[in-house]
């Protein structure tokens, strides 16, 4: 039997991330900012290791943190590095060590690591630990920790300005659970009960943010909070554009399609998609269509990958 996230009530609770240490340039820090010295694990099918990447490149940080992506596919061990001789397109080795598994990072940072191996991850070659893998607390760290080792240009950009501080953790506060954790939570669901009240919750959350998103278009403007790029979006955009290819009809979340039912949160998907890179060139739809069909088999037994929406994204 493959694994089944949810309790016996039948409902999926995530647990909290365990390593939380934080890249600080005050005095005394254990981990200060420098470069080369960090290396990010990601997955290309994560939501949450997506946000890292679209933050490391908008913060022009790809020469001063390296970067390892895992195989798409996850199995009952974990998530595992590309092995010798099999292809896969922009799944790469273990750069720091040519470890197998990632599991392997977690068990070297801790030896009686006993949590999930879960994607992203800020590990420090220095000391040869994870500093942090919660994806929250290392956007907050890249938008601001690195400031002075990079461009002008890329540190004036601030995606967690002090003047929107409380109108972004207010958006957060109910983003988080109703959308980007509510779609795994009807997804994982093993009983009928949670996974209503689940998905009932998630489209009435896309019907609030389409309704900012409408005023703000109304408005000329682009983005979610004020007129300028923030986590918001970032964190939002992750879940968006794995909705229509996936957790439309993998997680059960049928109830409407971006692409049909929410214009003002296509239209405002599609502008991220189609006109910034590091939007456009962290999103694999290879990796995010298989690892979800071919990795969940509680959910999809047999592994089949459904061949639509076609396309997986639509022109602006
Ligand atoms: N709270 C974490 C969640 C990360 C997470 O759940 N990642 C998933 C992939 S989407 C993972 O690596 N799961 C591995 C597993 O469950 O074994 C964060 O936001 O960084």
């Amino acid at each position: 039997m493959s694994k089944v996230y949810a309790d016996k009530d039948g409902q999926y609770k995530r647990k909290d991330s365990v390593f939380r240490d934080f890249i600080s340039s005050k005095p005394g820090s254990k981990f200060p900012p420098e470069a080369n010295r960090y290396h990010l694990y990601v997955s290309l099918a994560c939501p949450w290791a997506h946000r890292i990447m679209i933050t490391r490149l908008l913060k022009g940080l790809t020469s001063i943190i390296g970067l390892s992506v895992v195989h798409w596919h996850m199995d009952t061990e974990g998530w595992r590095f590309l092995a010798d001789g099999e292809e896969c397109e922009a799944a790469t080795i273990d750069h720091l060590y040519g470890v197998k598994r990632l599991s392997e990072l977690y068990f070297k940072a801790n030896p009686n690591y006993e949590g999930r191996y879960t994607v992203p991850v800020l590990w420090d070659t220095k000391t040869e630990t994870i500093v942090n893998n919660e994806s929250s607390e290392l956007l907050r760290m890249l938008n601001t920790e690195f400031n002075h080792l990079i461009d002008p240009k890329y540190s004036k950009i601030d995606l967690y300005p002090s003047a929107f501080r409380t109108e972004i953790d207010a958006l957060n506060d109910w983003i988080y659970p109703n959308i980007n954790n509510g779609v795994y939570k009807s997804g994982f669901a093993t009983k009928q009960e949670p996974y209503e009240k689940e998905v009932t919750a998630l489209f009435e959350h896309l019907n609030k943010v389409e309704q900012i998103l409408k005023e703000k278009h109304e408005a000329g403007e682009e983005f979610i909070v004020g007129n300028t790029l923030t986590e918001v979006d970032i964190r939002l955009y992750t879940t968006i554009v794995r909705f229509d290819p996936v957790y439309h009809q993998h997680f059960k979340c049928n109830l409407g399609m971006i692409r049909h039912d929410f214009p003002n949160l296509n239209k405002w998907m599609k502008n991220l998609y189609w006109n910034y890179e590091a939007f456009k060139s962290t999103t694999d739809f290879d990796h995010i269509k298989f690892h979800y069909t071919k990795s969940h088999s509680q959910i999809n037994p047999f592994g089949i990958t459904p061949l639509g929406p076609i396309p997986n994204i639509m022109e602006l």
